[in-house]
């Protein structure tokens, strides 16, 4: 069982308990005995069921299974001794258990609701309101029943209440101050990079475009989507004017995954104003890493991206060799993007799938037909790649895999999901039960480039209730705190700087820190082993822990965020300063 599986488990668990009391709780109340007696004992075995589940987290190095044997487990310890023995007693008026049940479903839905909403990292403060929430709600369910609870009782009740409402809503503390994010920097001026010997124009615009048979309504590059596909050789200097029409919201050019000069990076608020309506802007930089890569729209993003606004950039090391084909996977309108595509290519010629995906969410790739290896991976060649047959891969959003292989005599077919998006013939092929490829474990390794570690930080990714300017929002949240609130990661120009990034949420976080590829060290304690991997997009699946590094050596302020563009547009991005 996996972590993130585990962690479902025990989340289903907590619920039923936490449903068994209050059932039970209500069907004593309502004197209806076989009922309530039934999912008392259900709720009793949910309880306990917990144990091995919390106990199977902790030894599958779940990082926060000691936060749950202290929340949670007190609560349902308190919940079973005090339910537990009046059951027992109950053989008269199945009514008098009532109270207990539900002051037992009360304090495991608290603990289920700090795990769920508060987040981490776990407070005194979140503690305390949910003693006070238990407390007030058992207080009131027996006010409610008909008894009444004595003054002091009642005295207690408040007090604690009170005291809890003002330490955990954080009434005492004085808000942790935020450096402010300079807007405006004199790094490396894009001029300075000499005359461009690559130039192209974008012109943003609201497009209807046609995809599998159906008009969309889209936001696209040139009016078409993807964008025009912008290609260039190493040592060219690429420029590319960016028009916006008339997308309202504002446009802008990200270079996804390629490592160009901060003022370049396309980031609105941080690296330059939003492009609007009318306006202009130009990019310029020096292509000086071969590889496959995208580009999109940065200013809201995940509305802007989702609508369309991208396209593929490929560098090329020299002239092209064989076939080249690029694949750039979206889901426009629900529907998937590209269009099938069948050519015939002669046996023997080699070819190269750029496959791209642009989406929020990870896709599947399956090539059928033929042996392959993978030659890149986001952009940078793997050393020692060997060959592969039967074998998916799993490219998060953002991601992308170079496959290369000769042409066989007999068709190949490229499926995603299970969708066939090229082919050179007709294939048929179930490849839904392959094996997936883990890059850890793929190719040649080699010693890491560096011996020390000068900055560390940890990224606790997880979601929880944000009061940001007094708008309650379910955030998702890096280290308990949603953007603009999270203290942005401060380092000096050639720092080599290590990300241990945790997943405590129950969805999968691809991981993208701009401005510079991060060398993968280990997942889950376990080293990588195979080629380097240099990345600019990792899935964190839920319940894992990455370590990763990189040398700081592109000063700046950029941007570090999910790129499930949804959760970084709901809280989950912070910035790193290299000065
Ligand atoms: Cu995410």
């Amino acid at each position: 069982m996996t972590t993130g599986s585990l962690l479902t488990a025990d989340l289903v668990i907590a619920v039923l308990a936490a449903g068994g009391w209050l059932g039970g709780g209500a069907a004593s109340a309502a004197r209806r005995r076989p009922l309530a007696l039934g999912l008392a004992a259900f709720a009793l075995l949910a309880t306990l069921a917990r144990a091995i589940t919390i106990t199977a987290l902790a030894r599958a190095g779940w990082w926060f299974a000691a936060e749950k044997v202290l929340i949670a487990a007190p609560l349902s310890l308190a919940a079973v001794a005090v339910a537990g023995p009046r059951l027992l007693r109950a053989a008269g008026d199945i009514r008098s258990v009532a109270v207990p049940l539900l002051f037992a479903g009360y304090a495991t839905s608290g603990a289920l609701l700090v795990t769920v909403l508060h987040g981490y990292p776990a407070s005194a403060g979140a503690g305390l309101l949910t003693v006070a929430g238990v407390v007030a709600a058992t207080a009131v369910s027996w006010r409610a029943l008909g008894a009444r609870p004595s003054r002091t009782v009642s005295r207690a009740t408040l007090v604690v209440a009170v005291a809890a409402l003002v330490t955990g809503t954080g009434l005492t503390v004085a808000p942790e101050s935020v450096p402010d994010v300079p807007h405006d920097h004199g790094y490396r001026d894009a001029r300075t990079v000499g005359e461009p010997t690559r130039r192209f124009t974008l012109t943003a615009g609201t497009a209807t475009v046609r995809v599998g048979g159906r008009d969309v309504a889209a936001w696209a590059f040139d009016a078409q989507v993807p964008g025009p596909e912008l290609t260039a050789t190493v040592g060219d200097v690429v420029e590319v004017t960016l028009r916006n029409r008339d997308i309202g919201r504002g446009v802008t050019l990200h270079w996804h995954g390629y490592d160009v000069p901060n003022s370049q990076d396309g980031v609105p608020g941080v690296t330059q104003a939003a492009v609007l309506p009318g306006q202009e802007f130009v990019y310029r930089f020096r292509a000086d890493q071969a590889g496959t890569y995208w580009y999109h729209t940065h200013s809201v993003s995940d509305v802007g991206v989702r609508m369309g606004l991208y396209g593929v950039l490929v560098v090329r090391p020299g002239p092209m060799t064989g076939l080249d084909v690029t694949v750039p996977v979206h889901t426009l309108g629900g529907r998937p993007l590209p269009a099938p595509r069948t050519e015939r290519v002669e046996a023997g010629t080699p070819v190269r799938l750029r496959l791209i995906n642009t989406d929020s969410t990870t896709h599947r790739y399956a090539l059928a037909g033929t042996a392959f290896r993978v030659a890149a991976i986001d952009g940078f060649d793997l050393r020692g790649p060997t060959s592969l047959v039967d074998t998916a891969v799993l490219i998060p959003a953002g991601g992308r895999y170079d496959l290369v292989f000769n042409a066989p005599a007999t068709p190949v077919a490229l499926f995603v999901d299970g969708r066939v998006v090229y082919s050179t013939g007709e294939v048929s092929t179930a490849t839904t039960t392959w094996p997936v490829l883990d890059p850890l474990h793929y190719g040649v390794a080699s010693p890491a480039p560096w011996s020390r570690i000068d900055r560390k930080f940890t990224l606790v990714l997880d979601r929880g209730l944000d009061l940001h300017e007094l708008l309650p929002r379910y955030a998702h949240t890096v280290n308990g705190a949603a953007d603009p609130d999270i203290p942005p990661q401060v380092v000096r120009l050639g720092d080599i700087v290590r990300f241990t990034i945790v997943n405590r949420a129950q969805v999968v976080h691809p991981w993208h820190l701009h401005g510079h590829h991060v060398l993968v060290l280990s997942r889950d304690g376990k080293p990588a082993a195979g080629s380097p991997l240099w990345l600019d997009s990792f899935d964190v699946r839920p319940g894992e822990v990455w370590e990763v590094a990189f040398r700081a050596d592109n000063p700046g302020m950029w941007a570090n965020h999910c790129h499930n563009l949804a959760h970084a547009d709901a809280g989950m991005t912070l910035h790193l300063m290299v000065s």
